[in-house]
C-alpha cells in the first residue's frame, strides 16, 4: 500500500483527483493538505471524508512545520502538488499571494520530500507556461521544448515553479516530474472560471460577459481526462521530464458561450462584450505526443459528452455553486465585473 499526499484537493482538479485515486487504486490511502483558501471546499470532499482510505489536514503549503508534521504522521511514498492560486484575473489585481503559494509552497513541499529520503513529487503545472500562440498559424502548438514565455502574474509563477522543479531535479536529484495541462472543465470548478460562469449566469438570466471579441481560443479537457494523465505520469512517467496533456480540442470563447446557452435553452441575447483582460494570452494549444506515445495516453472523453455531463452536474448540484455566489465570491464578481 502506497501513501500518495495530494495538496489543494478541496479545490477543483485536486479534488477531482482524490476521487480517482480512492475509485482507481483500492491499495493506496490518499491524503490531502489544503489551506481551504475562498477556492478550496470541503462539502466537495465530504464523501472522501467517509472512506477511511482518505485523511484531510487543512494546512497551508507554505508552512514548513506545519508540512513537516504532516510528512512526520503520514510518512507519504509521493506527493502530487496540486495547491495554487489558480485564477488569471485574481492574478492581475493581486500577484503577491500567487508567487507565495505557488512558488514558495511548491519550494516547501519539494524541501519536504528530500528531508523525508526523496519522496516522489509530482508538480501540476499550465500550458500557460508556454505564453500564447497567435489565431492565424494552427499549425503551431505546445511541446514540451517551447520556451516559456508567461504572460500574466500567475502564469510567471507557475513557470517559476517549474523552474525550480528542474532545479531541485539537476542539483539535488529530487525524484520530480511536472505536467502541463490545458483548460480544465468539469464537476466542482470554481465559478470564477469560464465554464462554470456561464452556467450558473445562464441559469440565473443574467448576462454572459465576454472578454473582448470573444474570439480567444483555450484547448479543453474534461478533468477526468487530466487526473488520469497524472496518475499515469506519476506511476510511469520518466524523472525529470515535463509532460504536456491536451486533446486538441480547441474552441473560441464565444463559441462555447453559444453551446452552454444552446445547451440550458437561453437566448443568445445573454452575451454581453465586456473590456478585455489585460495581456490576454490569445490562444492555447497542446502537442500531447510525448504522453501519447510514452505512457499510451489519449483523452477518453469527447467535448459534446463532456459538456453534457457538466452541465447536467451544475443543474444536479445547485446547492454546491449557490452558496458559493451568496458569500464573498458577490463582492469579488462586483469588483470584477460592474461597469466592466
Ligand atoms: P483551484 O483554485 O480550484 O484549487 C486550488 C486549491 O488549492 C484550493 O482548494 C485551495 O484551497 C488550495 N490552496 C491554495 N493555496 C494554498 C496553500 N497556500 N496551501 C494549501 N492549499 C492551498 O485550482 P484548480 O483549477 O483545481 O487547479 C489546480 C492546479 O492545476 C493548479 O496548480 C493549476 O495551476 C493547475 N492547472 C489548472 C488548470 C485549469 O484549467 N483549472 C489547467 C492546468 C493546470
Ligand atoms: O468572465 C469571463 N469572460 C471571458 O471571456 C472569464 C472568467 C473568462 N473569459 C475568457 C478568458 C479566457 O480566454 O475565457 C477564457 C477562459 O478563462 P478562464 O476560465 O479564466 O481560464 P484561463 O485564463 O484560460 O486559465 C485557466 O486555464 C489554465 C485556469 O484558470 C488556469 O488555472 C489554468 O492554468
Amino acid at each position: 500500500m502506497s501513501t500518495i499526499l495530494v495538496t489543494g484537493g478541496a479545490g477543483f482538479i485536486g479534488a477531482n483527483f482524490v476521487y480517482y485515486l480512492l475509485e482507481n487504486h483500492p491499495e493506496d490511502r490518499v491524503v490531502c493538505v489544503d489551506s481551504l483558501t475562498y477556492a478550496g471546499n470541503l462539502s466537495t470532499l465530504r464523501a472522501a471524508l467517509a472512506d477511511s482510505r482518505f485523511a484531510f489536514y487543512r494546512q497551508d503549503i507554505r508552512d514548513r512545520a506545519g508540512i513537516e508534521a504532516v510528512f512526520q504522521k503520514e510518512k507519504p511514498d509521493a506527493v502530487v502538488n496540486f495547491a495554487a492560486e489558480s485564477h488569471v484575473d485574481r492574478s492581475i489585481d493581486a500577484p503577491e499571494i500567487f508567487l507565495q503559494t505557488n512558488i514558495l509552497g511548491a519550494q516547501v513541499m519539494m524541501d519536504a520530500c528530500l528531508a523525508h529520503g526523496n519522496v516522489r513529487f509530482h508538480q501540476v503545472s499550465t500550458d500557460e507556461v508556454y505564453g500564447d500562440l497567435p489565431l492565424d498559424r494552427p499549425d503551431l502548438l505546445f511541446r514540451e521544448d517551447t520556451p516559456l514565455h508567461a504572460s500574466s502574474p500567475y502564469s510567471a509563477s507557475k513557470a517559476a515553479a517549474d523552474l525550480l522543479v528542474q532545479a531541485y531535479c539537476r542539483t539535488y536529484g529530487l525524484a520530480a516530474t511536472i505536467s502541463r495541462c490545458s483548460n480544465n472543465y468539469g464537476p466542482y470548478q470554481f465559478p470564477e472560471k469560464f465554464i462554470p460562469l456561464l452556467i450558473a449566469n445562464c441559469l440565473s438570466d443574467k448576462p454572459l460577459p465576454i472578454y473582448g471579441k470573444g474570439l480567444n481560443v483555450r484547448d479543453w479537457l474534461y478533468v477526468a481526462d487530466h487526473c488520469k494523465a497524472v496518475d499515469l505520469i506519476l506511476r510511469r512517467g520518466r524523472i525529470g521530464q515535463v509532460y504536456n496533456i491536451g486533446g486538441h480540442n480547441e474552441m473560441r470563447n464565444i463559441d462555447i458561450a453559444r453551446l452552454i446557452c444552446r445547451a440550458l435553452d437561453k437566448p443568445e441575447s445573454l452575451i454581453t462584450y465586456v473590456t478585455d483582460r489585460k495581456g490576454h494570452d490569445l490562444r492555447y494549444a497542446i502537442d500531447p505526443e510525448k504522453i501519447h506515445t510514452e505512457l499510451g495516453w489519449s483523452p477518453e472523453t469527447a467535448f459534446a459528452d463532456g459538456i453534457r455531463r457538466t452541465v447536467d452536474w451544475y443543474l444536479a448540484n445547485r446547492p454546491w455553486w449557490e452558496e458559493i455566489l451568496s458569500g464573498e465570491y458577490r463582492d469579488y464578481y462586483r469588483k470584477m465585473y460592474d461597469d466592466r
